[in-house]
């Protein structure tokens, strides 16, 4: 499960042609999440429009792939890296954790329709493996 040195270069280097559209794909993500997964929508009960392409979804969206942002430049020391955002996300916002597979998978499913040509399966198995480890780091507070 960990990441070899192949999947890291592989996220690298996805990165590095997707990360000029954080925002559309952490806006995409997150409507996605709250439409496929409605149970999500719990934890953002105080918002004004949870529907996807709103304000809030932007806004929101933004401030999730600025987590994902520091989780590519943490690769090599994952549970380090999110260690505060794990604190954050198990202690003050109380989210389950299981959710973070939820988001995982919806960034994976934007990933793939906005960048289909980079989105090969070397990149494809990297980028899920990635998430996967990113989710789990973001659990390591819970525990
Ligand atoms: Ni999450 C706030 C990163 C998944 C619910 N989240 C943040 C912030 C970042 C962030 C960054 C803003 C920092 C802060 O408030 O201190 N969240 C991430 C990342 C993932 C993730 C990288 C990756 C999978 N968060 C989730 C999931 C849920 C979630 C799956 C719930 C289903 N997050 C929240 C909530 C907030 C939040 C709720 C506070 C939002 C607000 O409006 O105050």
């Amino acid at each position: 499960m960990s990441l070899t040195d192949k999947d890291k270069a592989a996220v690298k280097a996805l990165w590095a042609k997707i990360s000029k559209s954080v925002d559309a794909i952490g806006a995409d993500a997150l409507g996605r999440m709250l439409s496929v997964y409605p149970q999500t929508k719990t934890y953002f009960a105080h918002w004004n429009d949870l529907s996807p392409g709103s304000a809030n979804v932007k806004n929101h969206g933004k401030k999730v792939m600025s987590g994902v942002s520091l989780a590519v430049a943490s690769i090599d020391d994952l549970t380090g890296g999110l260690l505060d955002l794990s604190e954050r996300h198990a202690f003050q916002l109380r989210v389950d954790p299981a959710n973070f597979k939820l988001l995982s998978h919806c960034m994976l499913v934007v990933i793939a329709n906005m960048f289909p040509k980079d989105f090969t399966p070397e990149a494809h198995v990297a980028m899920d493996k990635f998430l996967a480890n990113m989710a789990l780091a973001l659990s390591e507070r819970y525990r």
